[in-house]
């Protein structure tokens, strides 16, 4: 297989992937008396356009990067999972637009999901690894952690706060593309928060710029900016197909290979932008 040239990756990725969540005409909700606590319309007809938008990863390189007044100048900024903002403001900023979470973040009790207002700023969009048939049914049968449960709670605690479930064809068409572009079998799990966030903000904003996702000159086995924990795998992956996500982006970046490692910056025009 030909490797596609960045443009045409771009493309690819505009032309297959579809931003999609959960509404409440979709069965088997529809049939479910919690439906209507799920959104009425899909994120992309409430969040955006925004003109520039900043992609926020939780790596241990973001420590004493000083990149937080450059993150909050975007638009919109997206975070993941637990990252904290309070604390770290000088390297990761204080603006959160929306936060993208995993269904073991929404189920695990260390996290405090329910209670914490590390949660509250901002939009909430959560996934959970789907089978890969994507199919609602069997997914809601089965998800990986009670993120449906979870869900229902922190709308009745909630319930102004914005908050979406990404359908789970969003992260397996994410995957194929990876697939697709790799000369080797990838591991057949969903592609990480990272990943997914990228390209969740390429279908809102005319730019988009991820910090430290490909490591700077910061390059650290410090799993995240906010904890004293080692674990190289955090940036090279293990269970997310994360070093195939890397190259991908990498391939993708339409800014310069300093800026990578001066700021562990990518920039990625949005889908809007493209000349496909
Ligand atoms: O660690 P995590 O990811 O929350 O990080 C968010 C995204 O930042 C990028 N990252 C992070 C650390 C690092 N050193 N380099 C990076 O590039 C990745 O793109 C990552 O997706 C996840 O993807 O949802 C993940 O979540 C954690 C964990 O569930 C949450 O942090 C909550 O504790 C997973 N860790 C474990 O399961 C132990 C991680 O594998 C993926």
């Amino acid at each position: 297989r030909p490797k596609l040239s960045g443009p045409k990756l771009l493309c690819q990725i505009k032309d297959t992937v579809e931003v999609t969540t959960l509404t409440a005409d979709l069965q088997p909700f529809s049939l479910l008396p919690w439906a209507t606590q799920l959104p009425p319309k899909q994120l992309t007809s409430d969040l955006g356009p925004y003109k520039s938008c900043a992609v926020v990863s939780s790596a241990g390189s973001l420590r004493y990067s000083g990149l937080g007044r450059e993150i909050d100048s975007h638009d919109a900024v997206l975070r993941f999972n637990a990252a904290p903002t309070t604390g770290y403001e000088k390297d990761v900023g204080s603006k959160t637009t929306i936060r993208l979470i995993n269904s073991q973040v929404m189920a695990s009790d260390d996290h405090r999901f329910l209670s914490s207002s590390l949660y509250s700023s901002g939009a909430l969009v959560a996934w959970d690894p789907a089978p890969f048939s994507a199919d609602l049914t069997q997914w809601y049968n089965r998800t990986d952690y009670p993120i449906f449960t979870q869900y229902q709670r922190y709308r009745r605690l909630h319930p102004m706060q914005p908050f979406y479930i990404l359908h789970p064809r969003f992260e397996w068409q994410v995957w194929q593309r990876i697939q697709d572009n790799m000369a080797e079998p990838i591991q057949k799990n969903p592609p990480s928060s990272g990943l997914l966030g990228t390209v969740l903000m390429m279908s809102l904003c005319e730019v988009v710029h991820v910090y430290e996702f490909l490591p700077s000159r910061r390059k650290t086995e410090l799993c995240h900016y906010y904890q004293r924990f080692f674990d190289a795998a955090c940036t090279l992956g293990a269970y997310h197909p994360l070093l195939y996500e890397k190259n991908l982006v990498k391939r993708m970046n339409q800014g310069s290979d300093r800026d990578i490692y001066t700021h562990g910056r990518i920039t990625l025009p949005g889908f809007s932008k493209m000349n496909c």
